[in-house]
């Protein structure tokens, strides 16, 4: 179930088209979570990635994960798909010479990581080395091409994944923009990004997409609206007057009017 959303009735509404998956770094057949909250991994840490930390899956979603450094605190979680390169078993980094790190910004004094290593590791479950899966090869050029529409990560909120449209093309990059939502989200990624998926991803592997924004966004040929309004969207317009500036979204107590999108099933 994902909030009524029908890409074939978007595609129609929308007179676009979907990029073809050999243009992506995903499995055809995305592979399967098997991963439980709990678990222990290791993973680079993503602020500082020469360094191999232990990570604790807190969360599944689809093919993904939702991995905490261990030492490290709540509000720094990332995701990873279970096919990444940058998660592996427990042992992997010792295996191949290396140490395990404690995270940037370890709640302890360093000089008690040896001590807390051992404790976090000590009666942990362990991610079996057979449910992490081996990642595909990247595509051998970028075939995007600008319009084309995919599923991408929202990288302000990577919980999300979004529909989203290629933007432009710079060399082996593609500008994702995300559908309905102004610019503030829009990120340059290579074409072999494991951030973007093809239309139908969330579908395959449950994962929860989220209905594109409201905001209608016109083609740069057309100039660009200039109300000011900032990234909420419009079909839940807001009127300013009255209300202090700065203060966005919502008054409080109005309940959003459920507003039907032409694309909603
Ligand atoms: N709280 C944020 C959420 C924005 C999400 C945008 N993504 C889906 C492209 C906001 O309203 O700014």
């Amino acid at each position: 179930y994902q909030g009524h959303f029908s890409w074939e009735k978007y595609l129609k509404e929308t007179g676009s088209n979907a990029a073809p998956a050999s243009c992506f770094r995903q499995s055809l057949t995305p592979p399967v979570n098997e991963f439980k909250a709990g678990m222990k991994l290791e993973a680079q840490d993503p602020r500082n990635t020469t360094s191999t930390c232990i990570a604790t899956v807190v969360g599944l979603t689809g093919s993904r994960l939702r991995l905490r450094l261990d030492g490290s605190d709540n509000k720094n979680d990332f995701w990873r798909l279970v096919d990444s390169s940058e998660i592996q078993p427990i042992g992997n980094c010792e295996k191949n010479g290396g140490m395990l790190q404690p995270p940037l910004g370890f709640r302890l004094n360093a000089s008690s990581w040896p001590m807390f290593l051992l404790k976090t590791l000590n009666g942990a479950e362990m991610a079996p080395s057979r449910i992490f899966h081996k990642e595909p090869p990247a595509p051998e050029q970028n075939s995007f091409q600008v319009g084309m529409k995919l599923e991408a990560v929202d990288r302000k909120n990577p919980h999300f994944i979004c529909p989203a449209t290629v933007g432009a093309l710079r060399g082996v990059e593609v500008l994702v923009t995300f559908d309905g939502w102004r610019g503030a989200f829009d990120y340059y990624c290579r074409y072999d990004s494991r951030d973007i998926f093809p239309v139908g991803w969330c579908t395959l592997t449950g994962d929860n997409l989220q209905p594109p924004g409201s905001k209608v966004v016109l083609p740069k040929s057309l100039g660009t609206p200039t109300d000011g309004s900032g990234e909420s969207p419009a079909m839940n317009p807001t009127p300013t007057v009255g209300r202090p500036p700065g203060q966005r979204g919502r008054k409080p107590g109005r309940r959003k009017t459920k507003v039907m999108a032409p694309w909603s099933q």
